[in-house]
């Protein structure tokens, strides 16, 4: 226990990355309420994931773990990791998980009002216009499911995915229900005329679109029943489904109906990392609105 502790002071005071990720460690195989006396710095708790309160020759400090970079198993060196992002779309999912994966990543935003996406120098790198899109060290990568497996396989100690591998499979098909089932109805009433041309129909492919949608999240309510989340912890569908969630929310649908989903909405509200998406969606889009 003691050369824990020592390892979680020193963790502390020199916060190099494989120190950080002693303490990880550490936390993870033991309570991090407790007071172990290891010199000038006392762990006395742990606030949310990553930020650490403790005593420094009993001044009560605050830490936050500093920002990880992913490294090339080969060299060594750490990898540049880049998301294409847009505010509102479905790219907040990606922030949220590697904010929690405390990575040091850097977030290109688009401005979709100025058709950013759609410019020859963005379609040369995804020619599908969509964001997320993840660059890392150059390589591309798109498509919300792959890049969220790779940032749980990336950061492993987030436990982005759950460790057993039929729950892991569960997981990963609670994100394409979320893409592939639930995305394409959000984006119908978005954007009514993308599938139907019939002029004066906008209304009825929104009306059916949201009827489908009651189904979907009516499905999401009952996985929710009793749970804080989709698994035993904070997982990446929990990042998904709260995207779906917060732009079903946006289109106005009632979604008040589902307990469950209303209760998980509310938990993810909650987290840090969700509060940081906000407060850098909000500034993304006051920049674009002088930009306008
Ligand atoms: N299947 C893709 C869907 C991505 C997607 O539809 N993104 C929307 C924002 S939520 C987008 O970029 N739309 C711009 C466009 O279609 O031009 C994924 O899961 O990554």
């Amino acid at each position: 226990m003691r050369r824990k502790a020592a390892t979680w002071t020193l963790a502390l005071i020199g916060g190099t990355e494989g120190m950080w990720h002693n303490l990880e460690q550490a936390i993870s195989q033991n309570t991090p309420e407790f007071i172990e006396p290891t010199g000038v710095t006392h762990m006395v708790g742990m606030l949310g994931r990553r930020v650490f309160h403790f005593l420094d020759n009993g001044k009560q400090c605050t830490t936050e773990m500093p920002q990880r970079s992913k490294l090339d198993h080969r060299t060594g060196v750490p990898m540049e990791i880049v998301l294409y992002y847009a505010p509102i779309t479905c790219a907040l999912a990606p922030f949220i998980t590697l904010t929690e994966a405390v990575a040091k990543f850097e977030v290109r935003p688009l401005n979709f009002g100025k058709g950013q996406h759609t410019s020859p120098e963005y379609l040369k790198i995804n020619p599908k216009h969509k964001v997320p899109l993840l660059v890392v060290d150059g390589k591309i990568l798109s498509e919300s499911i792959a890049i969220q497996i790779w940032i749980a396989r990336s950061f492993p100690q987030a436990k982005l995915l759950p460790a057993d591998p039929w729950q892991e499979l569960q997981a990963i098909s609670l994100m394409s229900w979320c893409s592939g089932g639930i995305h394409p109805f959000l984006a119908r009433i978005n954007s009514p005329p993308r599938v139907c041309d019939v002029p004066r129909t906008d209304e009825s492919v929104k009306k059916l679109a949201a009827a489908n949608l009651m189904e979907l999240f009516k499905i999401a309510d009952d996985l929710l029943a009793g749970r804080e989340f989709f698994f035993d912890h904070f997982t990446a569908p929990d990042a998904h489904f709260f995207w779906c969630q917060r732009r079903g929310r946006q289109f106005e649908l009632d979604l008040s109906k589902f307990k469950h989903c209303t209760e998980h909405f509310e938990r993810m509200m909650q987290r840090p990392s969700v509060q940081k998406l906000l407060a850098f969606e909000k500034s993304i889009q006051a920049e674009f609105a002088k930009a306008a």
